[in-house]
């Protein structure tokens, strides 16, 4: 086109519009090969298939720990109940621990043997049952608490911990027996095991209830003919219990003549073994996930 200049004025008009044909028709092509290129393109983009029969790669899932469910099993047993939950410090004072449960200062279970000390009149408390004391404190009955936590002992066996987890029980209202401890406990075993079993109380000493029990469930491995587990006896025991005692309400100010209440512990681990057979308290603790990720 640049040389149109040098052909003769006669023949410009023929050529140029040849010339302008020819410029036309290229471009034309390069556009259809374009768009022909584009058009491959997307379907190519179209075509292209996620196979989703493809198995995923496994991402490991965590859960929570099998006394921590336990837990917040018994925990919402007890809520349907009217149980609300309450909590203490496991650092604890002399005082919440012993004293005002009525447990005097020359009693054994106070000793070193049992209780680790952390200062003068500070413990590591040895149950959940200084929580009542504080609950006690703290409000006006109607009472009705489950105190879920860990305390610590001297202890040290295939079934007994140094640190172990209690579930403590209070209920204190106006018209409070030792019935509804039984048939609060009963609830509570056939609802956590889902076996109609049997408790039994066996009458027993704890300072700050009176009358006081142990509290057995039918074995539910052999339903009470006696077993290796239930050392042939036909019974597991499952914690302590009884009515609070009235020098328990004096030193909280609650009047004994209008109020009265009982009150429960249990090993949530014992509770927890007796489920699953555990046959070492040690597995709970050792964070070996073979242990853990059955449950
Ligand atoms: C008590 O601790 C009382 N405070 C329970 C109580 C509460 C009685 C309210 C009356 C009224 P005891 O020492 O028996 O009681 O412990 C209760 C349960 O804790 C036992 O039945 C057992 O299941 C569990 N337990 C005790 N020591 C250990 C330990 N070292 N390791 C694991 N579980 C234990």
């Amino acid at each position: 086109m640049k040389e149109l200049g040098r052909v003769p004025p006669a023949e410009r008009p023929a050529i140029g519009a040849a010339t302008n044909r020819v410029k036309q028709e290229i471009e034309a092509r390069v556009a259809a090969k374009l768009a022909e290129l584009d058009a491959a393109a997307a379907r190519a983009d179209l075509a292209r298939t996620v196979d989703i029969t493809m198995p995923a790669r496994p991402v490991p899932r965590g859960h929570l720990h099998l006394l921590t469910q336990v837990r917040q099993e018994a925990v919402a047993i007890f809520a349907e109940l009217g149980f609300a939950v309450a909590e203490g410090p496991q650092i604890e004072t002399d005082w919440h621990t012993f004293e005002a449960l009525a447990i005097p200062k020359d009693h054994p279970a106070r000793d070193m043997q049992d209780t680790f000390y952390v200062a003068d009149e500070i413990v590591l408390r040895t149950h959940t049952s200084p929580v009542q004391i504080r609950t006690m404190l703290a409000g006006k009955p109607p009472i009705r608490i489950v105190a879920p936590g860990v305390v610590y002992r001297r202890d040290d066996d295939p079934t007994h911990s140094p640190m172990f987890t209690q579930l403590e029980g209070l209920a204190v209202d106006t018209d409070i027996s030792f019935a509804d401890l039984k048939g609060v406990l009963l609830h509570f075993v056939r609802r956590f095991y889902d076996q109609d079993l049997a408790i039994r109380f066996r009458p027993s000493y704890f300072q700050f209830v009176e009358p006081g029990a142990e509290v057995d469930m039918q074995c539910r491995f052999c339903m009470g003919r006696g077993c290796r587990l239930c050392k042939h006896t036909g019974w597991l025991e499952i914690g302590g219990s009884g009515v609070v005692d009235p020098a328990v309400f004096a030193h909280v100010g609650i009047d004994p003549e209008a109020y009265s209440g009982f009150a429960f512990g249990m090993g949530l681990e014992r509770m927890a073994m007796l489920r699953h057979d555990v046959t070492d308290i040690k597995y709970y603790y050792e964070g070996d996930l073979r242990f853990l990720e059955q449950f």
